[in-house]
């Protein structure tokens, strides 16, 4: 079995990447390195500096990836900010804030680039987004940050509502992680090549 290094300290992404390998031939490891979160206008930047980062110390083929939510009436904040906000204030500082915006304020969407590299490769960007709605309240019990708070477009529930298979079904992080296991399958890249 062909092993990929997941390289985070989120435990709920690695589930969530887990169980969407777990319908691959791939193995997926969690490894908590560390790398700099730069301060940087887009996702992308961030994602690039993390690999440029990893690949001097980590010889292995590895994945990383940058998230955030992206709030309508906040011109996109949190966005690249997203973990230190969610560390500051949390969910219901977010709903506090939101009080008095208009419905249509209250549009957001989540954004999620994976970068990925191959030993002797160039590196490999992979984006996927889902639009929504910040619930008034707080709700549900799965999932990790911003989930409690966020509505996908055509649901009712939030992500936190959700189990992970589901949450995958319509996640940033679900449709990203697609995208890499469509490019692991298609063996563009040594590696995986047998796959
Ligand atoms: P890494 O070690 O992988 O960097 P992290 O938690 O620092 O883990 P990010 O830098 O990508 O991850 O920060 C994104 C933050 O945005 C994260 O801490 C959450 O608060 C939030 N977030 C990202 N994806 C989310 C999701 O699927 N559901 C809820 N909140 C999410």
């Amino acid at each position: 079995m062909k092993t990929v290094y997941f390289i985070t300290s989120n435990k709920g992404k690695f589930l969530e990447a887990k169980k969407k390998f777990s319908e691959s031939e791939i193995n997926i490891i969690k490894k908590d390195l560390g790398y700099p979160e730069i301060q940087a206008e887009s996702l992308e930047e961030v994602a690039n500096f993390g690999i440029e980062y990893i690949q001097k110390r980590f010889d292995k083929s590895f994945f990383l990836e940058d998230a955030g939510l992206f709030i309508d009436g906040f011109n996109g904040f949190p966005g690249v900010y997203s973990a230190y906000i969610f560390h500051k204030i949390g969910c219901s500082g977010i709903i506090k804030l939101m009080e008095g915006l208009e419905e249509n304020n209250r549009k957001a969407h989540f954004k999620s680039v994976i970068g990925f590299k191959e030993p002797n490769s160039k590196p490999e960007l992979f984006i996927g987004e889902v639009y929504g709605t910040i619930s008034k309240k707080p709700l549900g019990k799965y999932g990790f940050g911003y989930d409690p708070i966020f509505i996908p477009d055509g649901e009712e529930k939030t992500f936190a509502q959700m189990d992970t298979v589901e949450k995958n079904q319509f996640s940033h992080r679900g449709k990203s992680l697609n995208k890499l296991l469509d490019f692991f399958k298609n063996g563009k890249i040594e590696t995986f090549k047998s796959l």
